[in-house]
């Protein structure tokens, strides 16, 4: 095919199907750029399209109208390290013993009625990551940002296979957001520049340098995570905002702004340099916002709101776990379409296997499901339903908990977690009661039942191991919430 004829191919959409039979082969067929813009704790409602009234998001919006809106988009984890091994190795937790962030024993050890599952800190270095499969197709890939799996050279994102990396390593958040970061892996820019600015900035130059080639841009902000710092003539304009549904925090939205200004900076490159068309865009964050804790009586520090559902980051609620999140690609995902069905950050990774015409390598284990069928309109998904374990503690307030160890399942419009000190369950109907205020496990037991030894039997399909052994030191005075 002539590059003219592929290009008007590109436009029209018809070339997917070409880069499916090519990819692996013919030198000259280009599998669409991949840019993955991850945020780090953004909340579901904490975006203008997912119907935030406070935050202004004028950028991203218009990508989530020019795409496909998830509805019921899951993280793997309610916390940032687990999900970013999921999306890097396509495994769910207990085929890589990511669980947490840092230690499993978070908390104070009087409250802690079981002892947790020994937590990784990073992603094993023998994990075929999601950067070197891509690889294969001749992507050149970088990590701008947030890594949290491990430090370079071994257990970065070099290490783990991709070409460049600005800013990532052990750290789960920036000692600064103003320059100087002190960050080993990322020089200082003049004094007061803006992290989030400066990580726009860098992945333009890379989309500028490997603009003739196919590149996957892995760009996990590190905003919006504490501490929360914001541009003061961004946080200004807030300041005299009136807040909204339990939205108020200005530097937060400021912070939030700047995320989106990035993120209309990068689209207008994408279109100045003709790229837009065989681009897919994902949108997406690793766990839930920082917020709903007060409600529920466990403290935690309130950021964000997350109603209508309940809790936040580090629970299994909805608030804990459900993600905003758009795919934009032209040539296979209809404008303002919309999808109900869950899906959870192991779908990426062979989705975009998918997407580059490849196959898994042999032996490969990847646990989530090609997204493709949706996005296109063709099908749906063949699985039906999707798993969380969480075998950690995670503190609250004084003497409470955002969680105890726990797993979850979603099948249909039902929900169940199981809380592992004491065998608990609650069950509930997410399409009725989006704000799981309503356990039907009494109600209804053999639902309960059912879901319960699916989670069971799941757990046995990947090894996840379940504390049982009793912490010899708990003090139940201490404990006032779970
Ligand atoms: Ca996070």
């Amino acid at each position: 095919m002539k590059r003219r004829d592929f290009l008007a191919a590109a436009a029209s959409g018809a070339v997917t199907a070409v880069l499916g039979r090519t990819a692996t082969g013919a030198a000259q067929s280009r599998p669409p750029n991949i840019l993955f813009i991850l945020i780090d704790d953004m909340g579901w409602r904490d975006v203008g399209f997912m119907g935030s009234r406070y935050y202004e998001t004028p950028n991203t919006d218009r990508l989530a109208a020019q795409g496909m809106v998830f509805t019921s988009a899951y993280a793997n984890a309610p916390n940032c390290a687990p999900t970013r091994a999921c999306l890097m190795s396509g495994q769910y937790g207990p085929r890589h013993g990511v669980y947490t962030v840092a230690s499993s024993e978070r908390g104070p050890a009087a409250g802690r009625k079981l002892v947790p599952i020994p937590n990784r800190t990073t992603l094993p270095a023998e994990t075929i990551t999601l950067a070197e499969s891509l690889k294969r197709a001749g992507y050149t890939s970088a990590s701008m940002g947030k890594w949290h799996l491990g430090s370079d050279p071994e257990l970065g994102p070099i290490g783990q296979g991709f070409d460049v990396n600005v800013a990532g390593n052990t750290a789960g958040n920036p000692r600064s957001y103003f320059s100087p970061y002190r960050n080993k892996d990322l020089p200082d820019g003049p004094k007061g520049e803006y992290l989030t600015d400066r990580l726009t900035e860098e992945a333009l130059k890379f989309i500028e340098a490997n603009r003739a080639k196919p590149f996957f841009l892995y760009l996990p902000h590190y905003a919006v995570h504490t501490p929360i710092q914001a541009r003061k003539e961004l946080t200004a304009k807030y300041e005299k905002k009136q807040p909204s549904n339990g939205q108020g925090n200005a530097k937060y939205a400021a912070m939030i702004e700047s995320v989106d200004q990035g993120i209309g900076a990068l689209m207008a490159k994408l279109d100045e340099l003709g790229l837009a068309g065989n681009t897919v865009v994902i949108f997406f964050s690793d766990n839930g916002g920082v917020g709903g804790y007060a409600e529920l009586g466990i403290g935690g520090g309130e950021i964000t709101s997350n109603r209508p559902l309940r809790g936040g980051k580090g629970m299994l609620y909805e608030g804990g776990i459900r993600e905003p999140m758009v795919v934009r690609w032209p040539a296979k995902v209809k404008p303002g379409s919309r999808c109900d069905v869950p899906v959870i950050g192991v779908d990426f990774y062979p989705t975009l296997l998918e997407i580059a015409g490849l196959e898994k390598q042999p032996g490969q284990v990847l646990d989530g499901e090609s997204l493709v069928p949706l996005l296109a309109q063709t099908g749906t998904l063949k699985r039906d339903a999707i798993f969380w374990h969480f075998p950690a503690y995670l503190q609250g307030g004084k003497n409470t908990w955002r969680t105890t160890p726990a797993g979850a399942v979603r099948q249909g419009d039902f929900k169940l977690i199981e809380f592992f000190e004491d065998s608990s369950l609650e069950l509930y109907n997410l399409k009725d009661d989006i704000g799981e205020a309503k356990d039907l496990a009494k109600t209804m037991p053999d639902k309960a039942r059912a879901l319960h030894q699916r989670l069971a039997a799941w757990r046995q399909s990947v090894k996840a191991p379940v504390p049982t052994e009793r912490n010899p030191t708990f003090d139940p005075s201490t404990r006032t919430k779970r």
